[in-house]
C-alpha cells in the first residue's frame, strides 16, 4: 500500500499527458486524485477487509490475534461478509445498466423512444432465436418486443435458472447446477447477498463466498450480458474503427463536450445530435468551428468502438479534461464519477451536468435524461454547452494522442478468422494448439492512483505479447493500451512474439484487441465459450490456456468482473492490495478468505483469484498457468524459436543483411 508523501509527476502517471497536466494541477494549486492520495494513506484495517461495520454495535476492528466483533464475528466471516458486499455492489451497478438498456429496447420495440432505431437486426434475430424467440415471418419491433419482456423478467425472477446463462459451455452448466449456484433471478442474488450479511445471518465464510459466486454469475451471464446484447442490437455489434485517445483529442477552436460514464444511451444520442447541421451551425454562431464530442472512462468505450469518437482518457483523466479549461461541458450519467469534478470545475468554466435520475452531484447542472425523449435532451445539453463556450479562459491541452483500432467484438472476431462464409475461431484454436500463440490473457479493468496510472496495464500487456500471448482489453486498461499506441493495427508488431506477429500479420490484426467497455467482458465469456465449442482446446473454459488479469482495479465492478469469471472457470490476477489480505505483517492471522477464494474456488470451478503486487510475478503466474493448462491438453510445449520465420518479420531482418549473404540464401551460390 501506498504510504503518505508526495510522488514525482512520472512516479504517478506513465502517460506524459497525464504528467503536464498535473505539473498544471500544482501550478493553479488545484488537488486532483492523484495527489489526494498521496495525502491519504489507506486503512490498513478497512483495506484489508479487518472493519466490521455492519451493525451499531461496531464499528469492530479486528487488530489482535483471535479478536471477535462484539457478536463474535471472526476475522473470516467479516472478510468475506465484505467482499461479498461488494460484489453486490458491483453486480447491481453492472445489472441495472442492463435494467434500464432492456426498458430503453422495449419502448424502441413499441415506438416509444424518441431517436432510437434497432440497428443490428441480425444480433437482434440471432439473440432472440438463442431464447427460442419466434423470428420468421416477424418485424424486428416484434421480435425486440419479446426479447425486452424475457430480459426484464430475468431481474425480477424469482425462481428457476436466468436464461443468458444457458450460452456457457454444457459442461459448465451442468457444474453450476450440481453446486446449485446458478443464478435465479438477478435482482434475488444481489438482495440474498445483503440480507445474508445482515447482523446475525449467514456465519460460514465458505457459505457466503460460494453466493459471491452466485451474485456475480447473476452479473456476468445476466445483467452484464444483457446489457453488451441490447446496446449491439440498438447502436450496432462493434467492428474494428479507426479512433484516437488521449488529452490532445480535446480541440481549441472547437466546443469540447465530454461524455463520462458508463450508459450508451444518452451518449449514442449525443453523438447523432451532435452531427445535427442545426447543431454545428448553433456552435458556429458562438464563435467555434463546431462541435468537439470525446469521451472518459466506459463512456468513451461505448462511442469510440461503435462510431470512433475519440477518448478523452481513462478513469483517471476525468478530472485531467476539466483542467485543460477547454472542456465547454462534462456530461456524466452513472458510475466513475468522481464527487471532485464538481469544485474542480469551479476553477474553469466547464459544466458538469448529470443526467441520470439515480445519480446527482451537489453543485452540478442536472438536465435528467429519459430514453423516451432522448434527441430532444440531447440537443439541449449540447446547446448548454454551446453557450457555455462565450466563458472559456485560458486553455492548456496537452498534444498527446494516439490512433488506435478498436471494436473487436466476438461476432467481429469469429468474421475475421474465417471470412462470411466460413465464420470460425478455428484459425485461432489452431494457433494455441500449435503453440504460434501461446495462450490468451484479458486485461482490464481500472486505474487506481494508488499506482502509476496505466503502468501496471501496459507493462503486463507489453511482457506477454513478447511471448506470443493474444491479449484482450476491455474498460480503462485498454485505453491504457490505446494512449501508448498498442492498439495500432499491424504497426505494433515489431514488439510482440514471433508466433503471434505472424497470426497478427496473416489475420491482419492487432496484438491487442479492444472488445469494449466493462459490461463487454461478456464478450471474452463468449470467446472462451466459442472457442471450447470450437474443439481442441478441452471442453470447458477452465481448460483453455487463458487468464484474466486486472493489474489497476478499484471499484466494485471489477470484483464482480473477477468472481464471475472464476466461476467460469478463469484464472484470475488482482494487481495492487487484497482486500481480504493474509495478515502476515500485523498481529491478526487471516489466511483463510484468501485461501478459499484461491484453493478452495479452484477446487469447486476450476478457476481462481488472487491479488498480486508485482507486476513480473502477475506475468509468471500467467505465463506458468498457461503453460499448465497447454500440458493438460497435450499441446506442445511453448517453444519461442519455433515459429516466426515467415512474413515481415522474416523480410525486414533479411534486408538488413549484406548483399552477398542475400544472394547467397536466393540462389544458393554466392554470386560471382
Ligand atoms: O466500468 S474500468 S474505472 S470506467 S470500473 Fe470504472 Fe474501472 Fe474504468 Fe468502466 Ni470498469
Amino acid at each position: 500500500m501506498a504510504t503518505k508523501g508526495k510522488r514525482s509527476y512520472e512516479e504517478r502517471s506513465s502517460d506524459p499527458a497525464a504528467q503536464q497536466m498535473l505539473i498544471r494541477a500544482d501550478e493553479l494549486g488545484i488537488s486532483t486524485a492523484f495527489s489526494r492520495a498521496d495525502d491519504m494513506v489507506p486503512c490498513n484495517i478497512g483495506g484489508a477487509g479487518m472493519c466490521c461495520k455492519i451493525c451499531g454495535m461496531g464499528p469492530c476492528r479486528l487488530t489482535k490475534d483471535g479478536q471477535t466483533g462484539v457478536c463474535g464475528a471472526t476475522i473470516d466471516t467479516i472478510q468475506a461478509r465484505n467482499l461479498i458486499r461488494s460484489i453486490a455492489a458491483g453486480s447491481a451497478a453492472h445489472s441495472d445498466h442492463g435494467r434500464d438498456m432492456a426498458f430503453t429496447l422495449k419502448a424502441v420495440a413499441n415506438g416509444q423512444a424518441e431517436g432510437y432505431v434497432i440497428r443490428d437486426v441480425a444480433k437482434l434475430r440471432n439473440v432472440a432465436a438463442n431464447y427460442g424467440i419466434q423470428i420468421e415471418k416477424r418485424s424486428p419491433e416484434e421480435i425486440a418486443n419479446d426479447l425486452a419482456d424475457l430480459y426484464i423478467a430475468q431481474f425480477g425472477q424469482q425462481r428457476g435458472e436466468i436464461a443468458p446463462a444457458k450460452r456457457a459451455p454444457a459442461k459448465r452448466q451442468q457444474l453450476w447446477r450440481e453446486l446449485g449456484v446458478w443464478p435465479r433471478g438477478i435482482d434475488r442474488e444481489v438482495v440474498e447477498a445483503l440480507h445474508r450479511t445482515h447482523i446475525g445471518d449467514d456465519q460460514d465464510p465458505a457459505h457466503i463466498l460460494n453466493h459471491a459466486i452466485r451474485t456475480a454469475l447473476a452479473d456476468g451471464w445476466g445483467g452484464s450480458m444483457i446489457a453488451t446484447d441490447i446496446s449491439d442490437i440498438l447502436f450496432g455489434t462493434p467492428a474494428p474503427i479507426l479512433g484516437q485517445a488521449n488529452l490532445g483529442v480535446l480541440k481549441n477552436d472547437m466546443v469540447n463536450i465530454v461524455v463520462h460514464g458508463h450508459e450508451p444511451t444518452l451518449s449514442q444520442m449525443i453523438v447523432a445530435a451532435s452531427q445535427d447541421p442545426e447543431i454545428i451551425e448553433y456552435a458556429r454562431k458562438a464563435g467555434a468551428k463546431g462541435v468537439n464530442l470525446s469521451g472518459i472512462c466506459c463512456t468513451a468505450n461505448e462511442i469510440l468502438i461503435r462510431q470512433g469518437i475519440p477518448a478523452a482518457g481513462n478513469f483517471l483523466h476525468q478530472e485531467l479534461a476539466i483542467l485543460t479549461g477547454a472542456v465547454e461541458a462534462m456530461v456524466v450519467d452513472v458510475q466513475c464519477i468522481m464527487q471532485a469534478l464538481v469544485g474542480l470545475a469551479e476553477n474553469f468554466h466547464t459544466l458538469v451536468i448529470t443526467t441520470s435520475p439515480k445519480v446527482r452531484i451537489k453543485g452540478a447542472v442536472h438536465i435528467e435524461f429519459d430514453e423516451h425523449h432522448a434527441l430532444t435532451t440531447a440537443r439541449q445539453i449540447l446547446k448548454t454547452a454551446i453557450d457555455n463556450y462565450k466563458n472559456r479562459g485560458k486553455t492548456y491541452i496537452p498534444q498527446i494522442k494516439e490512433d488506435l483500432v478498436p471494436g473487436f467484438s466476438h461476432e467481429y472476431i469469429n468474421y475475421m478468422l474465417g471470412g462470411s462464409y466460413r465464420a470460425s475461431f478455428r484459425p485461432l484454436n489452431d494457433a494455441i494448439m500449435t503453440g504460434r500463440i501461446r495462450g490468451v490473457a484479458a486485461i482490464v479493468g481500472c486505474n487506481n492512483p494508488r499506482s502509476k496510472q496505466d503502468y501496471l496495464h501496459t507493462y503486463v500487456t507489453q511482457e506477454l505479447l513478447k511471448q506470443d500471448v493474444l491479449v484482450v482489453e476491455t474498460g480503462c486498461g485498454a485505453i491504457a493500451s490505446a494512449k501508448l499506441g498498442l492498439l495500432l493495427g499491424e504497426a505494433g508488431l515489431e514488439k510482440v512474439g514471433p508466433g503471434l506477429h505472424e497470426i497478427c500479420e496473416t489475420v491482419g490484426i492487432p496484438p491487442v484487441l479492444h472488445m469494449g467497455s466493462c459490461v463487454d467482458n461478456t464478450r471474452i465469456l463468449t470467446v472462451l465459450t466459442q472457442m471450447v465449442e470450437e474443439g481442441g482446446l478441452g471442453d470447458d473454459i477452465d481448460q483453455v490456456p487463458a487468464v484474466g488479469l486486472a493489474p489497476e482495479w478499484m471499484s466494485e465492478k471489477a470484483l464482480a468482473i473477477g468472481t464471475y469469471c472464476v466461476a467460469s472457470g478463469a484464472y484470475v490476477i488482482f494487481g495492487g492490495h487484497s482486500p481480504v489480505s493474509g495478515m502476515a505483517d500485523r498481529v491478526v492471522e487471516s489466511d483463510a478468505v484468501s485461501e478459499y477464494i484461491s484453493e478452495g474456488w479452484e477446487k469447486l470451478y476450476g478457476g481462481r483469484l488472487e491479488f498480486v503486487e508485482d507486476p513480473d510475478e502477475m506475468i509468471r503466474r500467467t505465463l506458468a498457468h498457461i503453460d499448465k493448462k497447454r500440458a493438460n491438453l497435450g499441446l506442445p510445449a511453448y517453444d519461442a524459436g519455433r515459429f516466426g520465420n515467415s512474413g515481415d518479420r522474416r523480410m525486414l531482418e533479411f534486408e538488413t543483411l549484406p548483399l552477398e549473404k542475400r544472394r547467397e540464401m536466393i540462389y544458393g551460390v554466392a554470386a560471382d
